[in-house]
């Protein structure tokens, strides 16, 4: 049977983020969401980027996760070619702590949104999860999924003992 076609494109700046994007892209994995995932920089392939997200609409992706550090402009740049919601998740960089990541990727001049999440791995998850409540708002299986998840977690809190 065909691979069904893949709803979100998981974009990362460097293959040095995907120890914390693999996170996303196993979350949309759990929940059942069809995604590819590719290694797309502004600054060391900015053609092929530019390429790879103006034809992302057509190809059938509803949302983009862009991931980026540092002078992290990887998810601006996607918003810039497309009108599909950008989650930008900033990366946790050596030198700043992800604080560059973070203001590079958040500060958006008014008019081209990037919905940015949190620094590293809770980015990361969040940014699956929001994902998959915007594809959730037209898939009511989907819907059903997410509150499976939000109900297996209260149950894991609730669970928990403390010494
Ligand atoms: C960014 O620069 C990447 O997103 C990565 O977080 C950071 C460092 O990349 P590498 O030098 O590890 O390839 O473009």
């Amino acid at each position: 049977m065909a691979e069904p076609k893949p709803l979100v494109a998981v974009i990362m700046g460097s293959k040095s983020d995907w120890e914390t994007m693999r996170q996303a892209g196993e979350l949309l994995a759990s929940l059942g969401i069809p995604h590819e995932a590719r290694v797309l920089s502004a600054h060391r392939t900015p053609a092929e980027t530019a390429e790879y997200v103006s034809q992302a609409e057509a190809r059938g992706f509803e949302v983009i996760i862009a991931a980026a550090g540092g002078a992290a402009h990887l998810a601006g740049v996607c918003a810039a070619h497309t009108l599909l919601p950008v989650l930008g998740v900033p990366m946790e960089s050596a030198s700043l702590k992800g604080m560059d990541s973070l203001l590079s990727t958040v500060q958006m001049p008014a008019g081209i949104p990037v919905g940015t999440l949190a620094i590293g791995p809770a980015g990361a998850r969040n940014a699956a999860l929001l994902a998959a409540a915007i594809l959730a708002n037209s898939r009511p299986e989907l819907r059903e999924r997410l509150r499976s998840f939000r109900e297996e977690q209260r149950r894991k809190v609730l669970r928990e003992t403390l010494p």
